[in-house]
């Protein structure tokens, strides 16, 4: 159809990996209290990238008690001086944003036009930002004598991870508190490699510490008593079972969880910017996006003209080396998410919804899933309901827009939603009735420090971003 000719980055600007790691604390680099160490693999073509250590729970106390050592000393610096350490992580994140947009490519397998263009911007956007509310907070509602929440317990997934990071390190430290974070177990190295920063930026000792485990680590982290706040961002059923494990303690929490937000098209709507608008919604990040436009609600009359021009242009995705600058769809993180994928994907068919997906060739070794539309859906198909975290897109109809809303909000999650039409007074009417954290409108996947993100209902409680992300990290 088109001219290819390949453009890789070079796997070299990475950097150099060790083969092994322990955990940052207190300031050090330390090897684990345990034997146990976990593999993190290339998902594009299944080699190891390195060894990390699996976090026990001595190394989970040790790594609260640092932070709680940091504690008084951080939060009783001027807020204009925790501001300038911010300042300088966003100018060093900006100086090696080559580095850590390849090195994030290669742990996640997400394509480098991604991490380059949105998520190494972003992260550095995100510390800029929170840099800036350190010494005005009590021009958030705070008074001048604001209080840190104390020792903050972070639990970040594997689908941005580093923008995950700094979502949850950037306002905690700017509010004075100090973090203990774990990464996910198949994406821990450029949680790693941030550490490097923050001593590079002379952050002191204990303010940030990095623990890498599993599941294992993540639960020794937020049921550990020595901790104030927990952010969790993960999946809903982890995330109940640590509201579960709380209950009842003085510990802090704020979820933010899955999500199968409807990406809305009206038949006033350009079919072109709206086919845009839900290739984007659906296929950015491999749709590993807890607020990625899963559902599609087109209107009737449009139905066949939108599908018609959907699979079009996903003929045109490239699908395959992260590391390729053409490349739109890159491998997905691991094998126990595709299994997932498959598993739904096939139940879809069963259940009898029509699946499409344009020819195209993926690599023999790496995880990999082209990018897929189902239409006929019906809202009691397990690919209308479930959250598939994957490049695969679920199309469903609506007459009037009072049907689109209750479709829409026929799910227990409630992140965001998309609106595509002509008709301002009716995006108002429809985001007014959205049960959805974020209503975008003739756009989707925008995000920006300055605008609070979090869910409804299933989706999780509290926000991340803007002055309402403050919040979590305060007592009043
Ligand atoms: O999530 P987990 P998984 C959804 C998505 C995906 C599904 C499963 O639908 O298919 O969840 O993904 C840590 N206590 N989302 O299995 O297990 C874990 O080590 C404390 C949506 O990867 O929730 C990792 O660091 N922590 C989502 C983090 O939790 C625990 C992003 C997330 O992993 C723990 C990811 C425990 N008991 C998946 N068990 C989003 N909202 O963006 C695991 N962890």
């Amino acid at each position: 159809l088109f001219e290819y000719a390949p453009a890789p980055e070079s796997r070299a600007a990475a950097g150099e990996l060790a083969s092994s790691y322990g955990h940052y604390i207190g300031g050090e680099f330390v090897e684990s209290s345990g034997k146990e160490a976990l593999k993190t693999v290339d998902p594009s073509t299944e080699q190891v990238l390195a060894e990390v250590a699996q976090g026990t729970d001595e190394d989970v106390d040790r790594a609260v008690k640092a932070a709680r050592a940091a504690f008084a000393g951080w939060s009783a610096l001027p807020g204009a001086e925790r501001g300038k350490y911010l300042f300088r992580i966003a100018r060093i994140i900006q100086e090696r944003s080559r580095e850590l947009a390849v090195l994030e490519s290669i742990d996640n397998g997400k394509p480098i036009r991604e991490t380059r263009d949105v998520d190494l911007p972003l992260v550095a956007a995100h510390f800029f930002y929170y840099a800036g509310w350190a010494d005005k907070l009590e021009f958030a509602g705070y008074g001048s004598d604001p209080r840190p929440v104390g020792v903050a317990a972070q639990v970040i997934p594997w689908n941005f991870p580093l923008l995950m990071l700094a979502w949850k390190i950037a306002p905690a430290l700017a509010t004075g508190n100090t973090v203990v974070l774990k990464p996910a177990e198949t994406t821990p190295l450029t949680a790693l490699r941030f550490a490097e920063i923050c001593r590079q930026a002379g952050l002191p000792r204990g303010v940030v510490n990095i623990v890498t485990g599993d599941g294992r680590t993540g639960a020794a982290l937020t049921g550990h008593p020595g901790v104030d706040k927990v952010a969790f961002t993960g999946s809903t059923e982890v995330g109940r079972a640590i509201a579960r494990t709380l209950a009842g303690s003085r510990t802090k929490l704020s979820l933010e969880l899955g999500g199968k937000a409807a990406n809305i098209v009206f038949d006033d709507a350009p079919v072109d910017q709206a086919v845009e608008g839900i290739v984007d919604g659906i296929f950015f990040n491999q749709g590993h996006v807890c607020c990625a436009g899963s559902r599609l609600l087109v209107q009737e009359s449009v139905h066949d003209e939108v599908i018609d021009a959907l699979k079009r242009r996903m003929q045109t995705l490239r699908v395959g080396d992260p590391l390729d600058k053409n490349t739109d769809v890159g491998a997905i993180n691991s094998a126990a998410q595709l299994a997932r994928i498959r598993e739904l994907t096939d139940a879809g068919e069963a259940e009898g919804a029509e699946r499409w997906a344009p020819a195209c060739e993926l690599p023999t070794s790496g995880y990999w899933f082209p990018p897929t539309v189902f239409t006929g859906v019906s809202a009691t198909h397990r690919v209308a309901r479930e959250e598939i975290f994957g490049p695969v897109l679920s199309v469903l109809t609506f007459r009037t827009p009072e049907e689109a809303v209750a479709k829409a909000n026929n799910t227990p999650y409630g992140l965001s939603a998309g609106i595509w039409t002509e008709k301002g007074s009716r995006i108002l009417w429809m985001a007014s009735r959205l049960r959805a954290g974020v209503v975008w409108s003739n756009t989707f996947n925008k995000f920006d420090p300055t605008s609070p993100f979090g869910g409804y209902k299933e989706s999780g409680y509290g926000r991340e971003g803007g002055r309402h992300g403050l919040e979590a990290y305060l007592d009043v």
